[in-house]
């Protein structure tokens, strides 16, 4: 029997899913070489471009693995009857928890403090600065979604009070509304980005949002980079506006601009928010998954509505 040809852009997390993905299709890797598939894999933030799209006529399905929708032409797939999965849920705890690390890293100054004692500071007599407790400080959560409300329900269970704002108001959510992202840092001490990326997004945390957040606020992004300015960012860090960072995401990755590369009291993480061995299994089996139902005339387990 042959088996369906599809095109991979991203790889699935760990090996033997890779594995898993060969045995059941013709996995071609360059989109030079396939002009004829149905069906595509990709990542949240690699997605699928209007000319990647144009370039696949026979496109049927695109299999995110991830929960990012940002990087995919979801209009031409709208337009064009093109069904679109993610992988949502499973990687939530994860992103969740990174957001956590960073957010401890930075007010307890752990990223810090390893550099201090690699560069002999330590034994030289230095004195690392005091942190700050993160627990004591009140947690605003930027886009309540899946991973919002997950890392909500853990800075909860850390005793942290919790404040978001979304769109709109969720009825019966256990945490306090704000209207927009200048209230929500006004009243909020450690304000978290998980929201959704792209034109909606676009520079939602700015100079003025930073402003309010204050001197002892940090921010930590786990979402995409350009919800954040990143040049009021890098004013904010540098000019004491706000205490610290903490980035899992930037706009042009792998490249990180200087002025956050100078920044001591920015962690910098390498968009590794959900990258555990759990959670990335998971998602690739949720890419299997839903390729396996396409591939079978069935509905997607995860399929995102176009
Ligand atoms: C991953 C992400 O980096 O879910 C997303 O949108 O950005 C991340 O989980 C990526 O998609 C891994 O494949």
């Amino acid at each position: 029997m042959t088996r369906p040809r599809i095109l991979a852009l991203a790889d699935l997390k760990p090996a033997d899913m890779i594995d898993r993905l060969e045995a059941d299709y013709d996995v071609i890797r360059d989109i030079a070489d396939a002009g004829d598939v149905t069906a595509v894999v990709t990542a949240g933030n690699i997605g699928l471009s209007a000319a990647q799209m144009e370039a696949l006529p026979d496109l049927r399905m695109i299999a995110v693995n991830g929960v990012g929708l940002d990087a995919v032409d979801m209009a031409q797939a709208a337009r064009r009857g093109i069904r679109v999965s993610t992988t949502p849920d499973v990687l939530s705890p994860a992103v969740a928890e990174m957001a956590l690390g960073l957010a401890l890293a930075c007010t307890r100054r752990i990223a810090e403090g390893d550099r201090f004692i690699r560069a002999g500071a330590w034994k030289q007599g230095g004195k690392l600065a005091l942190g700050r407790s993160l627990t004591d400080m009140r947690a605003g959560i930027l886009g309540y979604g899946r991973i919002g409300r997950t890392l909500a329900d853990m800075l909860r269970g850390l005793g942290m009070q919790v404040l978001y704002t979304a769109r709109s108001e969720k009825p019966g959510a256990p945490d306090a509304f704000r209207p927009d992202a200048r209230a929500l840092a006004r009243d909020c001490d450690a304000l978290f980005v998980t929201t959704s990326g792209g034109d909606d997004t676009r520079a939602l945390v700015d100079g003025p949002v930073l402003a309010a957040l204050g001197a002892q606020g940090i921010v930590v992004n786990v979402a995409r980079g350009p919800v954040v300015q990143t040049h009021d960012l890098a004013a904010a860090l540098r000019d004491g506006t706000i205490a610290g960072a903490g980035l899992d995401v930037f706009d042009d990755e792998p490249h990180v601009p200087q002025a956050l590369l100078d920044a001591p009291n920015c962690v910098l993480s390498p968009h590794v928010a959900s990258a555990t061995e759990q959670a990335r299994r998971a998602m690739a089996q949720l890419v299997l998954d839903n390729l396996d139902a396409h591939f079978g005339g069935r509905p997607l387990p995860t399929e995102v509505r176009t």
